[in-house]
């Protein structure tokens, strides 16, 4: 029955922003992007600073324009915006939840809103932008917190590798960009925003899609606009990345992100998820953009291949698991170049959907896997279990490569198979 059928729309911002650095880059952990759609429109009772808990640092000189934060329980949005310089703007708070919150800048200013009620105040942004959350107990904890950012004299700037640092492009301020989460029969709606600020034309390409690539995909230059909708047709792993010419230097520069696509029923339920973007750098000079020389080498030998932008950081943080605990991850190769061949050490694959083709833990003959080879654009699903505590290395079993950066682990439990 199609009445039956799910029909979501999730309107995404893609702010094509030359951006501040996130060394992190969001964690390895699958955002709950279905927790993104739009919230109910609020009601508009807007009051200014009347509450005596408010709090409002001074703010000088000419209102630069003004944003606008959600609330909800337990969260902001969005948690991250992004203004196009240091100023005064005109924040105005509105609390969709069902509860009281607050948004507390760093800088001390309050703003406190009941259920269905709205602030506003004026806020001096710093260069280096500002974060914020909700001050009630346990709130901060649950979520409520986020940033805004100033794309402007420190834009760009990434750190993806130790002593490492490149201008980098990218979706939403991160590299890779946020991963979406949908299911079949979904509609995604993309609002693709380039600033004014920036330089270049971008645009982008979902592979989840199914439209022509001279309407959907065009570019648009800085300070311009457009929607990029699509249904989601087919599950899997898959990429999207900025198609403008030379899309070569645009993916390699940090334009690309991860689909997840589920199954119109949902994946079956697991312990931990995590999602995994393998991806080369081809460093330019230092603070520079990277190298498209060395990238359009018909060999190409990337300084680092890491996993979600930055060389080595799950070997830094592993990644935590519980022994015996069912693990789902979602991996996607998005190159520009290099073949993945997504491996790790001390345990088998019992599941892998990889393109469309699937390896199940009932398989007559008890078949596993132990590699995924990924060509760029190609993701998969990988499910395991760890056998006991201890380390378990991730890699590329392109060996070469992990000792340029393309090494992480996953710690299950305490990390000590002796205790
Ligand atoms: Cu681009």
């Amino acid at each position: 029955m199609s009445s039956f059928s799910r029909k979501h729309i999730l309107s995404l911002i893609a702010l094509l922003a030359l951006i501040f650095g996130l060394a992190a880059c969001g964690a390895a952990n699958v955002e709950p992007l279905r927790a993104a759609r739009a919230p109910a429109p609020p009601a508009d009772r807007t009051t200014t600073n009347s509450a005596t808990t408010n709090v409002v640092s001074p703010a000088s000189g000419p209102v630069l324009g003004r944003v606008e934060i959600h609330s909800f329980d337990l969260g902001f949005k969005p948690a991250k915006l992004s203004v196009e310089k240091p100023g005064r703007y005109t924040v105005k708070f509105i609390n969709d939840g069902a509860i009281q919150h607050d948004v507390t800048f760093a800088n001390g200013t309050k703003l406190v809103a009941n259920a269905s009620e709205t602030k506003a105040a004026d806020l001096e942004v710093p260069a280096d932008g500002l974060n914020f959350f909700c001050s009630i107990p346990g709130h901060a904890d649950a979520g409520m917190k986020g940033l805004i950012a100033v794309a402007g004299a420190s834009a760009g700037a990434m750190t993806v590798a130790p002593g490492f640092v490149q201008h980098v492009w990218t979706f939403n301020g991160t590299v890779p960009g946020p991963v979406i989460r949908v299911h079949v029969g979904d509609t995604i709606r993309i609002h693709l925003k380039n600033p004014a600020t920036n330089q270049l034309a971008h645009s982008v390409d979902f592979h989840a899609s199914q439209v022509a690539w001279n309407d959907e995909m065009t570019s648009i230059n800085p300070g311009e606009e457009k929607l990029y909708e699509w249904q989601a047709d087919y599950a899997g792993v898959w990429m999207y990345h900025c198609g403008t010419s030379p899309a070569l230097h645009h993916i390699a520069n940090g334009m690309y992100g991860m689909v997840i696509v589920e199954p119109k029923e949902g994946l079956p339920k697991v312990d931990k998820e995590f999602a995994l973007v393998q991806s080369e750098w081809y460093l330019g000079p230092q603070g520079q953009p990277v190298s498209l020389a060395k990238a359009s080498a018909a060999a190409p030998a990337p300084d680092f291949v890491v996993f979600n932008g930055v060389a080595n950081q799950y070997k830094d943080n592993p990644l935590k698991v519980g022994t015996g605990e069912k693990v789902r991850i979602f991996v996607l190769n998005a190159g520009p170049s290099v073949d993945s061949s997504f491996h790790i050490v001390g345990t088998i694959f019992n599941t892998v959907i990889k393109e469309g083709v699937a390896l199940t833990p009932d398989n007559p003959g008890h078949y596993g896997a132990q590699a995924v080879d990924l060509s760029p654009a190609q993701g998969a699903i990988v499910e395991f279990t760890t056998a006991e505590d201890g380390m378990y290395p991730i890699v590329t079993h392109a060996f070469n490569f992990v000792g340029h950066g393309a090494l992480g682990l996953v710690q299950a439990g305490d990390g000590d198979p002796k205790k």
